[in-house]
């Protein structure tokens, strides 16, 4: 039985990663770091399963890395954990470096300190945001970088030390350069997430409008289901190497947005430009989308669009799987369930969507 470490296993990729993995008859070891609120949502379902197991750890605590890297002794690890949230790397620029790019190191120096430098292949979950203030439409494997924020600028770092890693000691430990790929356990502050649950909060009455910032950003928009099956094929490829990993496909924010509240039943049409733009309900005249400079970014990423033609060449992977429309329309049947079981969602939640709505929080 293979054994694989996920740090980050309570992200929205290290949960669907565990399921992937344990479906291949894995032993999965996720590392969580002590929270306060013991609940961990999206990988509730997974605890006590015979093959699943939980070990407390830190990206910024490389003892607690060695220990577990050096009791579970694996097969392979995917380096999942990161401060994942551009805004918010600009308010915690030094956080975000100690655990983007250093975390990435006390990694790899930590499979070399248990002897595991031959044996242990590592995933690196990097990103399109390297591409950043954009030099080549679309981007590939040889697009040259330009990274445009403090999160950009750590997982550049978390790039080139596994490529030196790679070349210095002979370790099998590649990069995915993956593009924005969203799902239903995707962060309520991430826009997708944010436009789905607004949407469906909108449709049932239980939310007035909706704030966001750069309505004309683009993204390559994939399902994530579909890219944590990319992360494994990486590693099990002959030769360590880098792939982007994208569908190829591009869409803006205002496109998403448009067909987050046609699936709730809302058609949005849009008036005005920059921050006076609106997006009005066609039947009833009522402003349900506004422009807040509240998430605008000191520098924006706006045209992400990857090429995926060697994911598909050498791995066989699929980048069509689920299309735009289906991902969209997933994320918004999820949050119009639970919305409406509102049950569910604690005080804090509520006061999150509000918190949102006003802009206290991005
Ligand atoms: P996510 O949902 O934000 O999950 C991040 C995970 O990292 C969580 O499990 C979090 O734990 C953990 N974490 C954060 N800081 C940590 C620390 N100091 N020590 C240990 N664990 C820590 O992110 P995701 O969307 O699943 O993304 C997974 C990875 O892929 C990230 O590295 C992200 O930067 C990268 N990436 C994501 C995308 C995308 O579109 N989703 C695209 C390209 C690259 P808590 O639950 O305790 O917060
Ligand atoms: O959803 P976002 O916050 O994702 P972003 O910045 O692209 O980062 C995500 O994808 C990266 C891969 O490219 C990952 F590396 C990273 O970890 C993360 O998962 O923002 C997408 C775009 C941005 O241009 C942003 O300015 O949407 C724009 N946007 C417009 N209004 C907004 C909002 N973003 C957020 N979060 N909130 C808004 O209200």
């Amino acid at each position: 039985m293979k054994k694989a470490i996920i740090t980050g296993v309570t992200g929205q990729d290290g949960s669907y990663l565990s399921e992937f993995l344990l479906d291949k008859g894995y032993e999965v070891h996720g590392i969580i770091r002590r929270s306060s609120v013991d609940y961990r949502e999206r990988i509730a379902h997974l605890e006590g399963q015979p093959h699943f197991h939980l070990h407390y750890g830190d990206m910024s605590d490389s003892m607690a890395l060695v220990k577990v890297i050096g009791a579970v002794r694996p097969d392979e690890i995917y380096n999942l954990a990161a401060q994942s949230h551009v805004q918010v790397s600009f308010d915690s620029p030094e956080y975000t470096c100690d655990v983007d790019a250093t975390g990435v190191l006390r990694i790899l120096e930590a499979v070399r300190q248990c002897g595991l430098t031959h044996s242990c292949r590592i995933y690196q979950a990097s990103t399109s945001e390297l591409y950043g203030k954009v030099e080549e439409v679309p981007q590939s494997e040889t697009t040259p970088f330009h990274p445009y924020s403090p999160y950009a600028v750590a997982k550049l770092y978390g790039y080139w030390i596994v490529r030196e890693y790679r070349e210095a000691y002979n370790m099998f430990c590649c990069s995915g350069i993956l593009f924005n790929h969203e799902s239903e356990r995707r962060g309520e502050t991430f826009v997708t997430r944010k436009i789905t649950l607004a949407a469906a909060r909108i449709a049932q009455g239980k939310q007035d409008k909706l704030y966001l910032g750069n309505l004309s950003s683009l993204r390559d928009w994939g399902y994530a289901k579909d890219y944590v099956e990319c992360m494994w094929l990486i590693l099990q490829n002959k030769t360590p190497e880098d792939f982007v990993i994208a569908t190829g496909v591009q869409h803006s924010v205002r496109e998403f947005c448009q067909l987050a509240f046609h699936y709730v039943g809302i058609d949005l049409r849009w008036e005005g430009e920059g921050k006076d733009e609106k997006g009005i309900d066609t039947a009833t005249g009522k402003v349900l989308v506004e422009v807040s400079e509240d998430f605008y970014r000191p520098t924006d990423v706006v045209n992400l669009w990857g090429d995926p033609s060697k994911a598909k060449r050498e791995l066989g992977w699929n980048p069509s799987k689920t299309s735009f429309d289906e991902l969209v329309k997933r994320m918004v049947e999820s949050d119009m369930r639970k919305v409406r079981e509102e049950v569910i969602l604690s005080h804090s939640r509520v006061n999150l969507a509000e918190y949102l709505e006003k802009g206290i929080v991005k």
